[in-house]
């Protein structure tokens, strides 16, 4: 195991993997920015490096800057989190190149999963649904125009570089077509460097339901169960939950299995999710594998009782998994609600300031990942997110009593947070149901 570690990342991941290392005595170099210099978990590392100043791209994104605080924090290995370096590969590959363990996959993976279209192929050769779409990228509008026909209407649009949402398009007809190439592609050039898309039918009103994976440097590779994300507004999860509330556990069974033969066909190690979309009659359908741990995480380790974070430790320092497939239990069920700094008068755009008033939830069947406190400003350089809320319980009534019992408790004053709509979703009979699609945000809310 890593005697020493760098934590390339902030906020509540910052803190949750310091938590994980003080468990297995491993020390941690934290590196923070300027707006970060009085956050609450940095007392808990044992050195620190301030990188740079507010702006990302002059700390947290700073390849050189990061890599010269390795040096002087003497580490063996770099955990970067989710979001900032987690699935950047010339990050990997420089960590690498420079004798660092990366905390997560190779960079042949994430370089090949990162690409949407190897990815769908790669799915396929596993013998793993696949949404049906365009073989390979779309290659001009002439292109576009023919594949669309022979798959029919409506269709995504989407890049294949992006991910989370971004860089899509529904195209309803041949009109959209030609505009979305143009507009998506170039959207996608922006954000990614690569401007190349591909085309999938389009789902209506599909779950998203995501299978969470850890793998091994030896080959062997485990799934944790799903996770149901359906809840989401503008590709921001609001609401995750574990088990998916509407899967037999029939489809269950082969969900996961289609997840592990993508990963082992990927040859891939160390935190993955695989995402499905699940349509009206219960088929799923791969659409994208994220290579990092996810903000959701705790959700699966509610439910499994396993530590995500201490087990990508364990396998990016070269342990083989010591745990085998049935010996991964699931039980009850865990919700999380993410708690942002967010004005629903303001068209839900981010809220920051400073937290004056802060009384967070607990007792029986409550987590909470945060390191806000009463004086902590939430800067508005990053992320919004607060605090995630995690409730496991026995069955889902229960959980739903409990969520609901906990965000009546939490206070965060006088900033505007997404508690309230939490508490909306939470209480409103169709979630209760498990009657719910991508839309129901828009739609009720
Ligand atoms: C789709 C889809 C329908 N059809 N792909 C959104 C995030 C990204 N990971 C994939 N997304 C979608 N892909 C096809 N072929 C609908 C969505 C989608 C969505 C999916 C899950 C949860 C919320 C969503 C909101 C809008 C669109």
């Amino acid at each position: 195991m890593f005697s020493r570690i760098l934590i390339a990342n902030r906020g509540e991941i910052a803190l949750r993997i310091i938590r994980a290392c003080r468990e297995l005595d491993i020390e941690t170099v934290v590196i923070y920015s300027e707006a970060d210099k009085d956050a609450s978990y940095l007392r808990l590392a044992d050195e620190t490096v301030c990188i740079g100043p507010a702006s990302p791209s002059a700390s947290y994104l700073d390849i050189s800057r990061i890599l010269s605080a390795a040096e002087i924090g003497d580490v063996e290995a770099i955990h970067p989190g989710y979001g900032f370096l987690a699935e950047n590969i010339n990050f990997a590959k420089i960590c690498r190149d420079c004798g660092i363990k990366f905390i997560g996959p190779s960079p042949e993976a994430m370089q090949l999963l990162g690409d949407k279209v190897q990815a769908r192929k790669l799915a396929k050769k596993a013998d793993v649904p696949i949404v049906p779409g365009s073989e390979g990228i779309i290659e001009d509008i002439d292109d576009a125009v023919k594949v669309a026909e022979g798959i029919g209407y409506p269709l995504m649009m989407k890049a294949v570089s992006g991910g989370g949402g971004r860089g899509m398009r529904i195209v309803h007809n041949e009109e959209n077509l030609r505009s979305a190439f143009k507009s998506a592609g170039a959207e996608a050039k922006a954000a990614f460097g690569d401007g190349t898309m591909y085309l999938e039918k389009f789902i209506i009103k599909p779950r998203h339901v995501e299978v969470q994976i850890m793998a091994d440097e030896k080959g062997n590779a485990l799934h944790f169960y799903e996770r149901d994300c359906t809840i989401q507004r503008r590709h921001q999860k609001m609401v995750e939950e574990s088990p998916c509330p509407v899967l037999d556990e029939r489809t269950r069974e082969k969900l996961c299995e289609a997840a592990l033969r993508i990963i082992k066909k990927a040859k891939y190690s160390n935190a993955a999710t695989v995402e499905f979309l699940l349509d009206k009659d219960n088929k799923f359908y791969f659409i994208e594998v994220n290579t990092r741990i996810q903000v959701e995480h705790p959700v699966t380790e509610m439910v499994t009782g396993r530590d995500l974070i201490k087990l990508q430790l364990e396998v990016a320092s070269g342990k083989e998994l010591e745990i085998e497939q049935r010996d991964i239990k699931h039980t009850g069920v865990a919700i999380e609600c993410r708690i942002n700094a967010e004005d629903p008068e303001n068209n839900f755009a981010p809220c920051p300031g400073r937290i004056e008033r802060y009384i967070p939830p607990g007792g029986p069947g409550v987590r909470v990942d945060s390191c806000a406190y009463q004086g902590w400003n939430v800067s508005p350089n990053y992320d919004s997110m607060i605090a995630k809320v995690i409730v496991h319980q026995r069955t889902r009534t229960e959980a739903i009593a409990t969520m609901k019992r906990a965000l009546s408790e939490f206070v965060i004053e006088p900033i505007k947070t997404s508690i309230p709509a939490c508490q909306e979703i939470i209480s409103h009979n169709l979630f209760a149901k498990g009657k719910i699609d991508t839309d129901f945000v828009e739609r009720h809310l």
